[in-house]
């Protein structure tokens, strides 16, 4: 069984991979934040922003699933020790480990300046939409860097919004279920012939902004589809109009996005 890191394991969409990913693989689980194990799951509390911690948690394991940083537009300086420092920290220290393949969950927000009547596919030029997306095109930099001069596996995974079920009009193009999620980490874990990859992390969406073409080619076979829920959006008012003609939504407009997870939801007051 292959032991696979997964660092940001207190956030959002490492506890929807822990509960999808349990028995296929061993588990090494590190955050800066403390977190309860479950059975068959080893934990490290580490700051990645310390090459020292980056280190310690790469050490052994057969590749890296890596969540953690700063997930939402916000101040540089957070975004920087995260998704900069830490995003650095994790590459390097994977290739002093020897870390054969390396999983990084860059985002929509790298390219969230293309237009929603646009479909892109895996070859389009970055356009990221804010600090928090440039901090991502700085990851898949760092990505093609290692593959290419170290010859480390690299899998980028441009992901849109894990979650049970789509949030808004918005994540109905971008929506990625926690099962599809798993499918495409495990081909990222798994296939045999991954030199470096860019796919999008969503769901079989109908409405989706992108052309997954390369993910279907590494045998992606998404499960879920958005439609299902698009009729509890038919009345969501628009929103900003920059926002609403871009991808990248409000990340497009404005300087701190609150948590994602308390976007509204339908019939729930905040
Ligand atoms: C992201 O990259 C964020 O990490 C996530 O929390 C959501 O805000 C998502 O993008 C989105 O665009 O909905």
């Amino acid at each position: 069984m292959k032991t696979v890191l997964i660092t940001g394991a207190a956030g959002d969409v490492a506890s929807h991979l822990r509960r999808e990913l349990a028995g296929k693989y061993k588990l090494r689980l590190s955050d800066k934040r403390k977190i309860e194990k479950q059975k068959g799951e080893q934990f490290i509390q580490a700051d990645i922003s310390k090459m020292a911690d980056a280190l310690k948690i790469t050490k052994g394991v057969d590749a890296i699933v890596h969540l953690g940083g700063y997930s939402v537009e916000g101040p540089w300086e957070p975004i920087h020790k995260a998704n900069i420092v830490g995003c650095y920290n994790i590459f390097e220290a994977a290739r002093k480990n020897k870390v054969k393949r390396v999983l990084f969950a860059t985002s929509n927000h790298a390219v969230g300046f293309y237009r929603r009547d646009q479909k892109i596919d895996h070859r389009v030029y970055i356009k990221p939409d804010g600090r928090y997306g440039v901090s991502k095109v700085f990851g898949e930099a760092l990505g093609s860097l290692y593959s290419d001069k170290y010859g480390m596996e690299v899998y980028l995974m441009r992901i849109g919004n894990v979650n049970p079920k789509p949030l808004d009009r918005r994540r109905l193009s971008l929506w990625f279920s926690p099962r599809d999620l798993a499918q495409l980490v495990s081909i990222g874990i798994d296939h045999p012939d991954i030199k470096f990859e860019i796919v999008y992390g969503i769901s079989g969406n109908q409405r989706a902004w992108y052309d997954n073409s390369n993910a279907a080619r590494l045998g992606y076979k998404p499960q879920d589809d958005s439609e299902v829920y698009a009729k509890d959006f038919e009345n969501e008012k628009p929103g900003h109009p920059v926002a609403e003609q871009h991808q990248g939504g409000i990340f497009c407009v404005v300087e701190e996005v609150p948590n994602p997870a308390a976007a509204p939801v339908k019939g729930k007051k905040k």
